[in-house]
């Protein structure tokens, strides 16, 4: 009223506009700046969700050689982003690949090898860590699924807050499987405590000795749904013999078959939560790990039996998570990582039929070996990453490994964010959104022995101890000889002829380089 009353005088509407623009101009301050009262906003920082799927071989997907149709969804992934040939994982087993993927550390440094499930947590809680990173540049930070990296200090008691764990490494939130699906304790974690646990039913857990009371497959094979070999002979649970002794927790145990819809329910649930700042969500399937049990849903869905079933589910899972994003309006500002922990493997310790079942299905594709394995196939694994507008489609041979993506998720942070990342992570974000074509000049793959790649050629160091014979009776080729072995990719990717005894300078030019980078300094 005043306003319209002090302007009336001065005749025409548009007059008044001007005079009221006049008021606000002079009101604000704006009149004593020459500069923008306020700098553009920030651009937005992505989303980022790694898909982190277990024991997932090269050729397990139908984008790398699997039969049509297997994995439409990861397809379509495929389809929208950037397809590498040549990705790794840092190690060709769980545990030393995930340490390194989060650390940006080898794990030779820590002597990092598969843990039992009552292992103390790995990571140091001091040491800068990927989702610490991304937390301090201000991203809520999750991680459900498979952890893998030992939980707690010393002796753990199951029955009070499990500490240090994710939340001392950087993650807000985590929803675990403690270890593995096969390894007790067989239960969730929500952040520090397990999940619906009866007071009065407390759990206690043993690697060493039997439990009294625990029965146990090796005692009653008539009780399991599915024989096991002798290491996965221990406590029955959900009629699975797991390795390890555990008793009590009655109420919190898990079934396996409910692992898909429940795992993809707390992702899912983070990302709706989160959904209005960046969010970092690495989701570690337990698909397609022993004991493969798919939910009822996609059982027979492949016709390879439940090892290829558990693919369908992951794909089934992926494309869950996708779906979100695109109804959340959040696709276009969200980096996807999909990939794998280590090389494939049939027979794990569990009779179904993964080998019987397999028909012309090839799971490490043209590579030789598999998971535990020296050779390409134990951590060469299927590798999509898509970004809208920021990934163009496409296929990409760059050599990629793990245990760069500390360094290279920096590269999208704030020039003022931390920097701090892993002794070995090298920042390779061009190569891993595709616009650059090479990647790292040298890496490191790690199983019982180590190998270098310089490009194309591959250096096995020889190994002096014999195999593990539990190794022997898996059926895989490990590539642990005791002479040298050499190899070149470009003409021989299926590692069959040793070119070592031909180019001995070579030979000693790898070995040398290997062992300048273990002794390279660390980050300690
Ligand atoms: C091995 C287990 C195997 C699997 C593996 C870990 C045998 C006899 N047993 O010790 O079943 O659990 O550890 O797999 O091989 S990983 O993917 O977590 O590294
Ligand atoms: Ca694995």
């Amino acid at each position: 009223m005043l306003l319209l009353h002090v302007l009336s005088p001065f005749g025409s509407r548009q007059t008044a506009l001007l005079w009221i623009g006049l008021l606000f101009w002079l009101a604000t301050g704006s009149a004593c700046r020459s500069t923008p009262a306020a700098s553009d906003p920030p651009e937005r920082l992505p989303n980022i969700v790694l898909i982190y799927v277990d024991d997932l071989g090269y050729g397990d997907i139908s984008a790398y050689g699997a039969q049509p149709g297997l994995t439409p969804h990861l397809d379509r992934l495929a389809d929208q982003g950037m397809r590498f040939t040549d990705a790794h994982c840092a190690a060709a087993t769980c545990t030393p690949s995930r340490y390194a993927l989060l650390t940006g550390s080898y794990a030779f440094r820590n002597d990092a090898s598969i843990l039992p499930g009552d292992a103390p947590l790995i990571i140091d809680p001091a040491q800068p860590t990927l989702p610490s990173m991304l937390q301090e540049a201000g991203y809520a930070t999750a991680v459900v699924g498979k952890w893998h990296l030992g939980l707690g200090r010393g002796h753990v008691d199951w029955n009070a807050s499990v500490r240090p764990g994710p939340q001392d490494i950087g993650f807000d939130y985590s929803f675990l499987i403690p270890a593995t699906g096969d390894r007790v304790p067989t239960v969730y974690l929500e952040n520090d405590l397990v999940v619906n646990l009866d007071p009065e039913d407390p759990i206690s857990v043993s690697y060493r000795e039997p439990i009294e009371g625990v029965v146990t497959g090796r005692a009653h094979p008539e009780q399991l749904r599915m024989p096991a070999d002798d290491q996965h002979s221990e406590t029955i649970v959900n009629g699975i013999s797991r390795i390890g002794y555990m008793k009590g927790g009655e109420a919190a145990l898990w079934t396996d078959e409910d692992f898909p819809f429940l795992l993809t329910e707390k992702a899912t649930s983070f990302i709706q939560q989160h959904q209005d700042q960046p969010f970092f969500l690495y989701f570690s399937y337990h698909d397609i790990h022993v004991p493969r049990l798919p939910h009822p849903d996609f059982q027979g869905k492949s016709g390879m039996g439940p090892r290829g079933d558990a693919i369908v589910q992951v794909d089934w899972m992926s494309g869950q998570i996708m779906t979100q994003l695109d109804s959340l309006g959040l696709a276009e500002n969200t980096l996807i990582i999909f990939t794998s922990d280590n090389g494939p493997v049939l027979n794990d310790g569990y009779e179904d039929e993964a080998v019987e079942q397999l028909g012309d299905h090839h799971p490490a594709g043209p590579f030789r070996g598999g998971k535990y394995s020296a050779y390409e196939a134990g951590t060469r694994v299927p590798t999509l990453v898509a970004w809208p507008g920021h990934v163009q489609p496409g296929v990409s041979d760059a050599l990629l490994s793990q245990v760069d993506l500390f360094a290279s998720l920096a590269e999208l942070l704030p020039a003022d964010s931390s920097r701090e990342t892993g002794p070995d992570s090298e920042p390779r974000l061009a190569a891993w959104l595709g616009k650059a074509a090479t990647g790292r000049q040298q890496m490191i793959e790690e199983s019982y022995t180590l190998s270098l790649r310089e490009g194309d050629w591959k250096y096995i160091r020889p190994v002096k101890r014999n195999r593990p014979t539990w190794l022997k009776d898996k059926n895989i080729e490990g590539g642990f000889l005791a002479i040298p072995q050499l190899y070149d990719l470009s003409q021989d990717p299926g590692e069959q002829n040793n070119l070592a005894v031909r180019y001995p300078e070579r030979v000693a030019a790898m070995e040398a380089s290997l062992q300048r980078i273990e002794a390279a300094e660390t980050s300690e």
